[in-house]
C-alpha cells in the first residue's frame, strides 16, 4: 500500500509496511482494552535503534532540547543545523501520531452514537487511505461540540506557525500557575484548545506538532485541536511544512502519515457550558452549516459531519442584514454557493477555516477578498449566531485566530495594543492617519464577553508576524465559564518570548 516511491526506497518502505502490520496487531490489542503503554512499547520494538527517552522525552528534557533551536527570526526560513534537532529520528513523530490515530479510531469519535447524523465512512478511520492519496477515501470534514462544567478554565491559543519557543513559554506559564505539570494537566477544571495553523511559515512545525500531540495523548479529551486553513495538504505542500519535514528526516519523512492527522481535527468546536456556547474556530462564520441538531443533542461530546454547505439556501431565507445593506447582500449573492466540500478549499473554502471579520462596527456586513475568503461584519454575525443557536443552547460569540499580516495594519495594531486578544467592533470606523486611542480598547487582565462578540487571538511572536509588527510576547488567554453567561470571562496575560 505504501510501495509507490522509487525502487531505491523499497527497503525503507518494506520496513514501514512491517511496522504497519505490527501496529495493526497492537491496535487490536488496544481494542481489547489493553493499556496504552503497550502501544508505546510496540512502537519502540519497531524502532529498536533509539531509546525510549529519545522517542518520548519527558517535558524537561524536551524543553531543553527545543531551547537549543535557533529562532525563526534568526533562521529567516533556513533550516536549523541537523545536529540540533530535538527529535533526531522520524520514529518519534511516527509514535506520537500512532497514539493520536489510536485515540481517533478507538476513542469517542469512533462510536457511531457520538455522531449527529451519519457517521463518517469506514475509510475515514483507515489511516492507510486518504482523500488526497492513491488509495482514496472521501474528504469528510466535521464540527464538534464539547461541553465542560461551569467553572471550567479553557486555554485558547492562536496561530503558532512553527513557533515552538512561544508554545513552550505558554506551557511554562501554565505550569507556574499550577494548572499543569510537565505535559500533564493537573487541575481537573482545565482544558486546552488550539485554534489551528500549527505549521508553515516557521521551521519548527515538527516540534510544534509533536508537543501538541504529546499534550493530547497525555490528556485525552482535555486537549482539543481545531483545524486551521493550514491543516490542509495543499497548503503545507506550498508554505513550508513538507519541505521542513523532508529537510529534517529525508526519505524517513512520511508526509502522507503526518498530514493524515489533519482529518481528525474539527473545522469548528462549539465549546459549551450550561446552556451557552462559544464558537471556537480558526477562520470565521459558515452560514451554510446548521449546527442546531448538534447543539440540541444530549451528549456532552458529539460530532457532526459537514456533508453539504448550503450558503445560497441560507441567503434565500432573506436575512435582514442582506436586505438592509444592499451592497453586502449583492456581494453575498455573488459569492455564496451550495456545495459538498471535496477538500478544505474546493469547490469553495470552508468558512470556519478561512473567513475573516471586519474591524470596525461601521463596516459592511459582508465583503469578499478574492485572494483569501469572505469578511463578515457585525450585523451579519449577530444574525447568523441567532440563526445558528438552538432554543436550549445559544451561540454567544466567536473566538478565533487566522492572522496573516507581517506588516502593521488596522487589526495587527489593535491585536498588539490589546495584548494579543482583540474584540472586534469596539470602534465605529478607522481613525484618520492610523492614529487610534489605545485607551479606547479593552486591554485588561479580565474581560467580559458581550453577546455576539467576536475575538481574534494574536499569532505567535517568533515569526515574520512578530518581527514585522514589533511584538515579542505570546498571549495566554483562558476562557472561564460560569452557569450564567454574563459571568463568563476571558483572562488575558502576556508572556515574553526571548526573540532577537
Ligand atoms: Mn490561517
Amino acid at each position: 500500500m505504501w510501495i509507490d516511491g522509487p525502487v531505491s526506497e523499497y527497503p525503507v518502505r518494506f520496513v514501514h509496511c512491517a511496522q504497519v502490520w505490527v501496529q495493526r496487531g497492537i491496535d487490536r490489542l488496544l481494542r481489547m482494552k489493553t493499556l496504552l503503554p503497550l502501544f508505546v512499547v510496540g512502537s519502540l520494538v519497531g524502532a529498536a535503534r533509539i531509546t525510549a527517552a529519545e522517542v518520548m522525552p519527558d517535558f524537561e528534557a524536551w524543553r531543553q532540547a527545543c531551547a537549543r533551536l535557533l529562532q525563526n527570526r534568526v533562521l529567516g526560513g533556513r533550516m536549523a543545523p541537523r545536529e540540533r534537532l530535538p527529535l533526531p529520528r522520524f520514529e518519534s513523530i511516527s509514535a506520537v501520531l500512532d497514539a493520536h490515530f489510536a485515540s481517533a479510531t478507538n476513542g469517542p469519535m469512533s462510536r457511531a452514537s457520538a455522531w449527529v447524523g451519519a457517521p463518517p465512512s469506514p475509510g475515514f478511520f483507515d489511516i492507510t487511505r486518504s482523500w488526497h492519496g492513491r488509495s482514496r477515501t472521501p474528504f469528510e470534514p466535521f464540527v464538534q461540540k464539547h461541553l465542560v462544567p461551569p467553572g471550567s478554565k479553557v486555554l485558547l491559543q492562536g496561530d503558532l506557525h512553527g513557533d515552538i519557543h512561544s508554545l513552550l513559554a505558554v506551557i511554562g506559564r501554565l505550569q507556574e500557575k499550577g494548572l499543569m505539570q510537565g505535559f500533564r494537566i493537573t487541575d481537573p477544571r482545565f482544558y486546552m484548545v488550539f485554534l489551528g495553523d500549527y505549521t508553515d511559515r516557521g521551521v519548527h512545525g515538527i516540534e510544534v506538532i509533536y508537543t501538541l500531540l504529546r499534550l493530547q495523548v497525555a490528556n485525552p479529551e482535555r486537549v482539543l485541536l481545531v483545524r486551521g486553513n493550514h491543516e490542509d495538504v495543499s497548503l503545507v505542500a506550498r508554505y513550508g511544512f513538507l519541505a521542513e519535514g523532508q529537510a529534517k528526516y529525508g526519505a524517513d519523512f512520511d508526509a502522507a502519515k503526518v498530514v493524515r492527522f489533519h482529518d481528525f481535527l474539527p473545522a469548528a468546536l462549539y465549546l459549551g457550558s450550561g446552556s451557552n456556547v462559544v464558537q471556537l474556530c480558526h477562520g470565521g462564520m459558515e452560514p451554510g452549516f446548521d449546527p442546531r441538531p448538534l447543539l440540541q443533542s444530549e451528549r456532552t461530546n458529539a460530532f457532526h459531519r459537514i456533508v453539504e454547505l448550503r450558503q445560497k439556501a441560507y441567503l434565500a431565507t432573506q436575512p435582514a442584514w442582506a436586505q438592509s445593506d444592499a451592497a453586502a447582500g449583492a456581494e453575498a449573492a455573488k459569492w455564496f454557493r451550495d456545495f459538498q466540500p471535496q477538500s478544505p478549499i474546493s469547490p469553495s473554502v470552508i468558512g470556519f477555516m478561512w473567513n475573516d471579520f471586519t474591524v470596525f462596527s461601521g463596516e459592511t456586513a459582508f465583503a469578499n477578498n478574492p485572494e483569501r475568503a469572505s469578511i463578515y461584519g457585525k450585523a451579519a454575525v449577530t444574525q447568523i449566531l441567532q440563526t445558528q443557536s438552538a432554543s436550549t443552547m445559544r451561540v454567544r460569540g466567536v473566538i478565533r485566530a487566522h492572522q496573516h499580516s507581517g506588516m502593521p495594519n488596522p487589526i495587527m495594531r489593535r491585536l498588539v495594543a490589546s495584548r494579543g486578544a482583540f474584540r472586534h467592533w469596539q470602534e465605529a470606523a478607522e481613525p484618520p492617519g492610523d492614529r487610534f486611542d489605545v485607551a479606547a480598547l479593552e486591554t485588561g487582565a479580565s474581560r467580559a464577553i458581550p453577546e455576539g462578540s467576536v475575538w481574534t487571538l494574536n499569532v505567535s511572536p517568533d515569526s515574520v508576524y512578530g518581527q514585522g509588527n514589533g511584538f515579542t510576547f505570546a498571549t495566554v488567554v483562558v476562557l472561564q465559564t460560569a452557569a450564567d453567561f454574563a459571568e463568563w470571562r476571558l483572562s488575558v496575560e502576556t508572556v515574553d518570548v526571548p526573540v532577537k
